[in-house]
């Protein structure tokens, strides 16, 4: 089995863009922000072996080379955290656009021939440690099995390389649409099974409050999965000087699980909103949206969008993850 050298430094967040640098259409693998949580796990891909095993029929235990029998994909997807799981309704818009590689876990486990009562795959990382002071063995996430035998991929690459080791090296999951804190990384054990598990990633942190049709808090909690409607202004930059009378284009970026439908724009602060020209969507790439604007007089605005989904869900102006973000420019 692969041998896990843990990075005794801790934690490892890097967030390189700010929303007014996501100029690439897709973002370079230097300016992919970089979660993990515990530490950076180093592994050799020589001993690298992933087991699937749980409700399948064969479980099964693959090196890298064994990986080559399937069909190799590849993906352009969003990849977003969803922010610090201990203060997790503050936005923080670590967001790229990936080029991902690898193969499909859906011909992987038909492979293992899954049945028998799976409703839930199980993920493990080979890294392990504290976080908000509780121990854990190994970093564990799990996806609904519709959703694991959809898209989800077994990545060994990154916009055309391998993956760095701060990035999962040499395989980890990558689940499109959802919140990176389930594309987990070091992966070595895929498990079917017939209830979610209990763990510090999967039902103590990383809950949502579940919303009933009253607008109220249910009480229950519901797992961070599918990314909610989002966008942010790319330009104008915060603080930029424009004309008075001038035309400006105000463009930016549009994302969600199964993508945005309609993004609209404000230059006043939010008082009152106009739809943008939005990209049709393709897969789970961003959508670039786009309006005229023209500062009304002198003086500082606030440009803001709110993107929204198919099922006309919308960004809300504060409180949650995916709050409307909003630049200030300056007309003079
Ligand atoms: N094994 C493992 N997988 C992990 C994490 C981790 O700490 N350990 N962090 C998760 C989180 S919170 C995010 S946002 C993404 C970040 O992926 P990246 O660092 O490749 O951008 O990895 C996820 N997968
Ligand atoms: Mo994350």
């Amino acid at each position: 089995m692969s041998t896990t050298i843990m990075n005794p430094s801790g934690p490892l967040i890097v967030h390189p863009l700010m929303p007014h640098q996501l100029t690439d259409e897709v973002t370079k693998l230097d300016d992919v922000f970089t979660l993990c949580h515990l530490g950076v796990a180093r592994l050799d891909a020589e001993h690298w072996r992933l087991r699937i095993d749980g409700l399948v029929d064969t479980p099964l235990t693959l090196s890298l080379s064994d990986l080559q029998d399937f069909e190799w994909v590849e993906v352009e997807s969003i990849h977003q955290c969803q922010g610090s799981p201990l203060d997790p309704n503050t936005p923080t818009r670590r967001i790229s656009n990936v080029r991902w590689s690898g193969v499909r876990l859906s011909e992987v486990l038909s492979r293992a021939g899954p049945g028998r009562g799976g409703r839930y795959v199980w993920s493990y990382g080979a890294d392990c440690g504290t976080l908000g002071g509780i121990q854990c063995d190994s970093y564990l996430k799990d996806l609904p099995i519709d959703r694991a035998l959809d898209d989800v991929l077994i990545a060994t690459g990154m916009n055309g390389s391998p993956l760095t080791p701060e990035h999962g090296y040499p395989a980890r999951l990558f689940v499109p649409g959802f919140y990176g804190t389930n594309s987990v990384k070091w992966l070595t054990r895929v498990v079917v099974a017939a209830d979610r598990p209990d763990g510090l990633f999967t039902t103590r942190f990383y809950t949502d409050p579940v919303i009933g049709d009253d607008g109220e808090e249910t009480g229950e909690r519901k797992p961070v999965w599918g990314i909610a409607p989002e966008s942010v202004i790319v330009s104008p930059a915060p603080d930029q000087i424009v004309g008075i009378g001038d035309e400006v284009l105000v463009w930016g970026r549009a994302w969600a699980d199964a993508g945005v439908s309609r993004v609209e724009v404000s230059g006043d602060g939010g008082a009152h909103w106009s739809n943008a020209d939005l990209e049709a969507g393709a897969g789970r790439r961003w959508q670039r949206f786009s309006v005229n604007w023209r500062p009304p007089g002198p003086g500082r605005f606030t440009l803001s969008s709110r993107a929204y989904n198919a099922a006309g869900e919308c960004q809300p102006p504060t409180g949650k993850r995916n709050a409307i973000y909003g630049v200030q420019v300056l007309a003079s």
